[in-house]
């Protein structure tokens, strides 16, 4: 679990490398994929009991509570620049949870037990972090949008 939290902060933290100077379209090599490409995934947004060593919230710090992580499966969504992406998220926490991805203007709430769909086209190439943003960023496993040139 550890080395897999790693491992998605290290794809975070290239994907902030990417965006900046990844702005130039190559137009002429991507103009005829975008309006065919569509893709759909569904995401479950689910919650596992666990024990969190140490928390911080608000500057406050509280050791070795129960509580429980939340993971998006899956945790790597792959697309082609271009591409119009669907995705249904369902949420089987026994809360309210977020969904965001902050470079596409995404941040979605759905209640517990519910779906959402939403769409939007992958117009920039990177690889951005999906979040919650309801609850503090170390009780989930966030996952990846990986759009690729
Ligand atoms: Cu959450």
């Amino acid at each position: 679990m550890i080395k897999t939290t790693k491992a998605l902060c290290a794809s975070f933290v290239l994907g902030l490398l990417l965006t900046g100077p990844a702005q130039a379209e190559d137009k002429k090599a991507e103009h005829h994929h975008k309006d065919k490409a569509e893709q759909h995934f569904k995401v479950i947004v689910n919650a596992y009991d666990t024990t969190i060593p140490e928390l911080n919230v608000e500057g406050v710090t509280v050791k070795n509570i129960r509580a429980f992580n939340v993971l998006n499966e899956p945790e790597t969504l792959a697309v082609h620049k271009g591409t119009k992406v669907k995705i249904t998220i369902e949420n089987k926490s026994p809360i309210s949870e977020g969904f965001s991805i902050d470079a596409y203007d995404i941040k979605e709430v759905i209640k517990a037990g519910e779906s959402k769909t939403i769409s939007f086209v992958a117009d920039k190439a990177g690889a951005f972090t999906i979040w919650c943003q309801l609850h503090p960023r170390n009780i989930h496993l966030p996952g990846t949008l990986n759009v690729l040139e």
